[in-house]
């Protein structure tokens, strides 16, 4: 069993079911998800738009692979009517990304973990902090606590619910 951190971002349609759908997708398709956080209203961070997000961050237990549990994720994301467009960001229902996986390390051209720029979005590391502070980035070898200290984002990411 590995213990996984995944994030959930939605900006379009009714965004609170989106997220809930999500997580009940991620129990019966990933895993048991044993620790949640608050849900944060944030501002689109890398492109303009005037939908906001609503993020979050699950930790959960699951026997997949990283490579069993991204074929999953692109499942869910499917199933909750996500389509996928040209552009690099853009406005979605739903985005659901691998954060980190135990302390492995993957760099590859369709999987890179931890993911690559969890480090420079408050959206995912303000919800990181409440459930993992302690927790040690595996590449950066920095505390989430220090790493969101650290953090030079200044979007607005501001409690939900
Ligand atoms: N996801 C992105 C790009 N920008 N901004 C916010 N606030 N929340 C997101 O989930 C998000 C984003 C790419 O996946
Ligand atoms: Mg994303
Ligand atoms: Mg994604």
């Amino acid at each position: 069993m590995t213990i996984v951190f995944l994030g959930i971002g939605t900006n379009l349609g009714n965004r609170e079911s989106n997220l809930e759908e999500a997580v009940a997708r991620i129990e019966e398709y990933i895993g048991p998800v044993l620790d949640s956080s608050s849900i944060y209203e944030t501002e689109p961070w890398g492109f303009q738009a005037k939908d906001e997000f609503l993020n979050m961050v699950v930790k959960v237990e699951t026997d997949l692979t990283p490579s069993g549990i991204l074929g999953r994720i692109l499942m869910i994301e499917s199933l909750l009517g996500r389509v996928r467009g040209q552009k690099q960001y853009s406005s979605r229902l739903i985005d659901i990304d691998m954060l980190f996986y135990e302390d492995m390390i993957v760099d590859e051209e369709s999987l890179k973990i931890p993911h690559p720029l969890l480090h420079e979005r408050k959206f995912v590391l303000v919800p990181l902090c409440e459930i993992a502070p302690e927790l040690v980035h595996p590449v950066l070898k920095k505390s989430f606590a220090e790493l969101l200290e650290i953090c030079t984002d200044r979007n607005e990411v501001k409690m939900y619910k």
